[in-house]
């Protein structure tokens, strides 16, 4: 029994993208509108290229493992048409000069590719709708035991709203002094917005960004929070490093295209600060514990305390900007310009989206390590069974 996981296989511009999730216990309802509903969000965001908004309509093919709109147990496998398939040259051209910040030298160094475009193919973020694929059955199991997540935009290139909480001397409260409904209420106010932002104004600001980003060859990173409530205490453990739940979020998030900061709750602005005023106090209230603050971000010694999860990421700009940028064409060994191709200019909604997949899946790993069975009815047996006999409830 190696619990649960997921392979995908497929590249950028090949004819479909495949996921396989296995360990799924049998009898979790699936929704296939819901997993497509998360592909499609994920498709969507201001900033987004010719690709993602007119040419695929992500969708996926059930190929084994449900019946009757349920798991069976067996290894689900999904499909995942790319139409821009049809749209490629039989002899695509050679590319010899690799561009800053894709994976293209690194994957000659590793595997000795001559052809940058081999690299790229695979290394490209188009791989993430199949991780979407996969997290969404994820949060399909998660979704009986109470679990629910979403995501927020908090910034985008220079504009950062009021609840990014890297703002030097940033006095808004940020998502880990936030009340459940309250993050419920930003979470689905994101959904509505083109940049996944809760905030009307830095939205207007953020899309007045991306315009000026597209109209000088530039591109844009930014920040996202993913928000997951109603998580199970107990998940994850603190007798081992590789068990402890915020390294593995960590590593889960970080692993998304040019994702490369990761915090759980407010770290880096707690770094500054004395320990007494980083702790989350612990207080009794009509017999149920309450936690006034949140800034452990659901997690303390790697393990969830019954809080909200709060994970927030930093994503680089896109390497693939419109302008010269210093490389080597790899033909001649001269000095080259990598060719400019197709590109989003901003993909920080897209990638928040592909970051409540992962948190979804570290997730419903870690429950299925602490209640796991072949089937649904017997987990949600020992989650009742556990919560029941020696859980206080906590509350936000
Ligand atoms: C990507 C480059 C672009 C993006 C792609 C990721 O694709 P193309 O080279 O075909 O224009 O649109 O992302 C997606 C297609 C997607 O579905 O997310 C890259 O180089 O990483």
């Amino acid at each position: 029994m190696t619990g649960l996981r997921f392979l995908t296989a497929g590249e950028s511009h090949g004819p479909e993208l495949v996921t396989i999730v296995e360990g799924l216990p049998a009898g979790v309802p699936i929704s296939i509108e819901a997993l497509d509903h998360d592909l499609v969000r994920r498709q969507g965001g201001y900033g987004r290229g010719a690709r993602s908004t007119k040419i695929e309509r992500d969708a996926a093919q059930v190929v084994s493992g449900l019946a009757g709109g349920r798991t069976t147990g067996a290894p689900v496998a999904l499909r995942i048409i790319n139409r821009d398939f049809a749209n490629q040259p039989s002899v695509p051209r050679p590319l010899t000069t690799p561009r800053p910040g894709h994976a293209d030298l690194a994957g000659r160094l590793k595997y000795g590719l001559r052809d940058f475009r081999t690299i790229r193919e695979r290394a490209s973020a188009r791989e993430t709708a199949a991780r979407v694929a996969a997290g969404s059955l994820a949060r399909q199991l998660l979704a009986p035991f109470g679990v629910e997540l979403g995501s927020v935009v908090t910034a985008v290139g220079p504009v950062r709203t009021r609840l990014d909480r890297g703002i030097e001397g940033q006095a808004e409260p940020g998502p880990d002094q936030l009340d459940v409904a309250t993050l419920r209420r930003l979470c689905a106010a994101a959904e509505e917005d083109p940049l996944r932002c809760p905030e009307p104004t830095s939205s207007a600001q953020m899309r007045r960004a991306v315009d000026d980003a597209r109209a000088a060859g530039e591109t844009l990173g930014g920040v996202f929070w993913v928000v997951a409530v109603g998580v199970p205490a107990g998940l994850g453990s603190y007798v081992h490093w590789d068990r402890k739940l915020d390294g593995r979020l960590a590593q889960a998030i970080c692993s998304i295209h040019a994702v490369k900061g990761v915090e759980i709750g407010p770290a880096f602005a707690l770094a500054g600060a004395p320990g007494s005023a980083a702790q989350d106090h612990i207080e009794s209230r009509d017999g149920a514990i309450v936690r006034p603050t949140n800034y452990a971000g659901g997690i303390e010694a790697g393990v969830t305390n019954g809080q909200p999860v709060l994970v927030r990421a930093a994503m680089r700009p896109l390497s693939s900007i419109r302008g010269s940028i210093a490389s080597i064409d790899f033909e001649t060994g001269d000095p080259g310009d990598p060719p400019h191709v197709r590109s989003d200019v901003c993909a920080v909604p897209a990638a928040a989206v592909v970051g409540e997949a992962m948190v979804a899946w570290v997730l419903a790993t870690a429950l299925l390590e602490r209640f796991g069975s072949d089937r649904l009815d017997a987990m949600l047996a020992a989650y009742a069974a556990v919560r029941d006999a020696d859980l206080p409830e906590v509350r936000r």
